[in-house]
């Protein structure tokens, strides 16, 4: 009899009626026949799909130039399908399932015909976690084939894993014909079902990633009582050589992988890494949190990552332990055939090509790379790379941090009194947006957790999950809240940022450690100035203040934004959160 696998590949074969069907092994050489075939074969808005760089800078890696139009998430075209509208929530585009199935199988009909079915068998997560997924990913993009052995752990232990189960979550993807008007990216929570077209950008295309990690998984884990959330996970390490485990929201593009890879300034701390984007958290047999991360690899925003930013990620780029590496949309410094972008060196490179293969000409408000250009690269490449990464029960956490981009209004760090009061400060979380989607850049949203754009269920209960752990954890994390991003009055950032991020981070192992001080303020505990190592820089008593400031009139705006925020949310919205947004109102305006 045939498997459940042979069914559904079998299926979605005569429906979308490629020419031929490829079962990916995962191996290494067959990475360089795949890539072979971008090179010489296949092609993307006329251009073969990959081009070789110089392998002497960049061993083994390839530039991808994509459709123009194709180059950011498109929330807009993002769904989350389930029978009830109330189930997706106020914080998804909802569809009916049937209505959304009939649509798409009008876009799938025929739409491989010429091309290639790669079939792709991957694990989120180890194959021997008990935390991990199996999983089949169907494509007709060799981009996305490639991509997806960087990002997950494609192998044919997958099928042998899955068996004869019906149990596996399934992603039917298309590049289709990238018109804009024909993508959708439709999740299907029930059914563990992803179907994708129109569109080969990674958050669009690579199923693995936001769609299953964070959508379906968020949905399977208020199901069976666990978390999948968009948050990096690192160990940092203190002169008495201890590790503390972190986890760190942070909305798209605010530094969250230079914080995965943080190089401390402080002597004697060391940040070791392990994920920089999703984490699966469960509860552990001894009653603490344990984190691990899904994916195998990095898809980070390349410009701003340099040797100053962040000389980690640049020797993850230039390491060629696992084949191969992938930039998108960067731009080509022709005259050594390697990637750049706005960023990596103070000086322009002479001869360069933008992100669309054009002679660039210089135009300050037109870049060579694309501001959403990327890289895409293995784990296992990164000099920092945890050794407790491929510890299949994760590692437990001590600490969550969350934190926006905020050039005023929140503060540069805060505890919380306590867990509901921690889920509350994460629940009012805003950050300017930023061009990691598609809409207008530098506006306030509201992104409680940075899960806005990811939780695939309706995000009052999301709330009420999160609190529920209060009562089944033994030993509960502490809450930090973070903004690096403040700015004085003449729109420069007050906090050097970066590097010096450690030093916050110091505080909060303190914390942890109960070996520091603080202060109580209206949204929650400060370092006092001596509780902060400050060393080497120059902050005197007014400047470190600012740092700090809670002023009324924005928070009068900020409050009633919030207000507006969780109304949408309705009966669903848990009652402890209006609590906690009253009992800070009364502290800040004594109401
Ligand atoms: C990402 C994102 O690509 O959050 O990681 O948009
Ligand atoms: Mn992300």
């Amino acid at each position: 009899m045939a498997s459940y696998i042979d069914n559904w590949v079998k299926e979605q074969a005569l429906l979308t009626k490629p020419d031929k069907i490829y079962w990916m092994d995962g191996s290494e050489e067959e990475a360089k026949k795949l890539v072979q075939i971008g090179l010489t074969k296949e092609k993307i808005a006329g251009n073969f799909t990959f081009l070789e760089l110089n392998g002497k800078i960049y061993p083994n890696s390839y530039l991808h130039r994509s459709h123009p139009t194709d180059v950011a998430r498109t929330e807009h075209l993002t769904v989350v399908c389930t029978p009830k509208r109330e189930d997706a929530g106020p914080n998804n585009n909802w569809q009916e399932p049937g209505e959304a199935k009939a649509k798409l199988k009008n876009l799938f009909d025929g739409c491989m015909k010429g091309r290639t079915m790669y079939v792709i068998p991957y694990f989120l997560g180890r194959s021997d976690s008990p935390y991990s997924k199996p999983c089949i990913q169907l494509t007709d993009s060799v981009y996305v084939a490639v991509s997806m052995r960087i990002m997950t752990r494609v192998g044919k232990n997958v099928v042998e894993n899955i068996g004869n189960s019906s149990s596996f979550v399934r992603g039917l993807h298309s590049i289709g014909d990238l018109n804009p008007e024909r993508r959708w990216i439709m999740h299907f929570p029930e059914e563990n079902l992803v179907m994708s077209i129109g569109s080969g950008y990674g958050g669009n295309a690579l199923l693995g990633k936001k769609c299953f990690a964070l959508r379906i998984a968020s949905a399977i884990g208020y199901r069976e009582g666990w978390l999948a959330e968009h948050m990096i996970i690192i160990g940092v390490e203190a002169p008495d050589k201890k590790i503390t485990y972190f986890l760190a929201a942070l909305p798209s593009a605010c530094g969250k992988t230079n914080l995965a890879m943080l190089d401390p300034v402080l002597k004697g701390y060391k940040v070791w890494t392990l994920g920089d984007d999703i984490a699966w958290i469960n509860i552990g047999k001894d009653g603490r949190l344990y984190a691990i991360n899904p994916e195998a690899g990095f898809f980070g925003v390349a410009p701003g990552t340099s040797y100053s930013t962040n000389p980690f990620m640049m020797k993850t780029l230039k390491n060629d332990k696992f084949f191969p590496t992938l930039f998108t949309n960067t731009a080509l410094d022709v005259d050594t055939n390697s990637p750049w972008w706005e960023g990596l060196t103070d000086e322009r490179p002479k001869n360069l090509l933008d992100w669309q293969g054009q002679k660039y000409e210089n135009a300050p408000d037109k870049p060579a790379a694309h501001p959403n250009s990327r890289f895409t690269t293995s784990i296992y490449n990164c000099p920092t790379l945890s050794k407790e990464y491929d510890n299949p029960l994760g590692v437990p956490i001590s600490g969550i941090i969350f934190g926006g981009r905020r050039r005023s209004t929140m503060p540069l760090v805060y505890e919380s009194r306590s867990w509901e009061h921690g889920v509350f400060s994460a629940s009012i979380m805003g950050s300017e947006t930023t061009s990691a989607a598609l809409h207008q850049v530098g506006v306030v949203r509201r992104d409680p957790m940075a899960m806005l754009p990811f939780c695939g269920y309706n995000m009052g209960r999301y709330f009420s999950h999160w609190l529920s752990f209060k009562n089944k954890v033994k030993h509960l994390p502490k809450i930090f809240m973070v903004n690096w991003f403040r700015k004085d009055d003449s729109g420069n950032f007050i906090w050097p940022g970066f590097r010096d991020n450690s030093r916050v981070i110091k505080w909060m192992t303190d914390r942890i450690e109960n070996r520091s001080g603080y202060e109580e303020t209206a949204l929650g505990l400060i370092p006092k100035k001596t509780d902060i190592d400050l060393s080497g820089l120059n902050f005197d008593d007014a400047k470190f203040s600012k740092l700090f400031e809670i002023k009324k009139d924005e928070w009068e705006k900020e409050a009633e934004d919030i207000s507006k925020f969780y109304s949408t949310f309705g009966e669903t919205l848990p009652k402890e959160l209006w609590d906690q947004l009253s009992e800070l109102k009364k502290k800040l305006f004594g109401i």
